[in-house]
């Protein structure tokens, strides 16, 4: 049975938890703890990783890992990133800066990417405000990527699924067993 790894990252909040949450079928492995901090509205924050287990309907097990949000924690994505099979990078659209957000996981996770697969999700997105996708799609080819970039709720199962959907989309004629 083939085994592959998939990265969630993205910025404290944008929903790497709950996205894992949602579609692990084991009792996701989540390292949050007490945030200290009041300016993130948040009552818990990622501090290691988040695990979960998702098997496809063909049998491949996916190991789903969540990143660490903050730069600080920068170290661990690259260790997180080997040998992961592609990557998906949660955006919040209500941030200050999301555009930002997206070159710093775009710029930290190149290697990853260049020889993988990505997708970009952006959440609490107005449907008023759908145009900023282009931003973002603008923002990828900057950096010389062409992703898909789509609105998600992580909060509902059969969006994180689309997901990951778009993700293996992209890896179809790459895949090969870890
Ligand atoms: N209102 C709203 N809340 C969202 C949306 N996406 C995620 N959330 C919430 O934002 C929070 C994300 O927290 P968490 O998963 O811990 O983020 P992490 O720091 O990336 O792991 C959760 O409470 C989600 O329910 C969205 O599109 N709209
Ligand atoms: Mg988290």
């Amino acid at each position: 049975m083939s085994e592959y790894k998939i990265l969630f990252t993205g910025t404290m909040g944008a929903g790497k938890t709950t996205a894992i949450s949602a579609i692990s079928e084991i009792p996701p492995v989540t390292t949050d703890v007490q945030n200290n901090d009041p300016s993130l509205h948040k009552d818990t924050t990622t501090v290691g990783l988040d695990y979960g287990e998702l098997t496809l309907p063909g049998g491949e097990q996916l190991r789903l890992y969540g990143t660490p949000g903050q730069q600080r924690f920068a170290f661990m994505w690259q260790i997180l990133a080997k040998g992961a099979l592609g990557i998906v990078i949660l955006l919040d659209h209500s941030r200050p800066d999301p555009l930002a957000d997206l070159s710093i996981y775009l710029s930290n996770f190149a290697e990853l990417i260049a020889s993988t697969g990505c997708v970009v999700a952006v959440g609490r997105l107005p449907l008023s405000a759908s145009s900023a996708l282009d931003q973002y799609s603008k923002r990828l080819a900057e950096h010389g990527l062409i992703c898909p970039v789509v609105r998600a709720d992580v909060r509902d199962k059969a969006q994180v699924l689309g997901l990951l959907d778009l993700l293996l989309l992209q890896l179809e004629h790459q895949v090969a067993p870890l």
